[in-house]
């Protein structure tokens, strides 16, 4: 009765990281998520796979503010950094990048990290 189980167990482990692995997430982004930074020229987040450029994007606002900042927004020839342009000086104060990214298996993840201008 002991190998049947085993069989099953395998076959479960098998299946379930398959879908897990297929979203992208954020690996590290740059203000590092709550860092307090001197105005940065770009910000960019980077994520475990390649992203379809159509649906993925981020947008950078005043935290509490309804406007957001304009941005010029790229993606990595390798697919995986997202990259953010602001195209007017920032001023201090707290902020947010709002992302969201769709994998290659059609799957969308978005968040957002918080950095500080000081
Ligand atoms: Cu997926």
């Amino acid at each position: 009765m002991r190998k049947p189980l085993t069989l099953l167990a395998l076959a479960a482990v098998a299946l379930a990281p398959a879908s897990a692995l297929a979203h992208a997430h954020v690996v590290s982004s740059t203000p590092a998520a709550n860092a307090a930074v001197a105005a940065p020229k770009q910000v960019s987040v980077t994520f475990n796979e390649k992203l379809v450029p159509a649906f993925s994007k981020l947008e950078i606002s005043m935290a509490g503010m309804a406007m957001k900042v304009p941005v010029k927004t790229s993606l990595s020839a390798d697919g995986k950094t997202l990259t953010g342009v602001p195209q007017a000086a920032l001023m201090k104060g707290n902020y947010v990048i709002d992302w969201s990214a769709a994998s290659a298996d059609g799957h969308k993840t978005k968040g957002s990290i918080a950095f500080k201008i000081k």
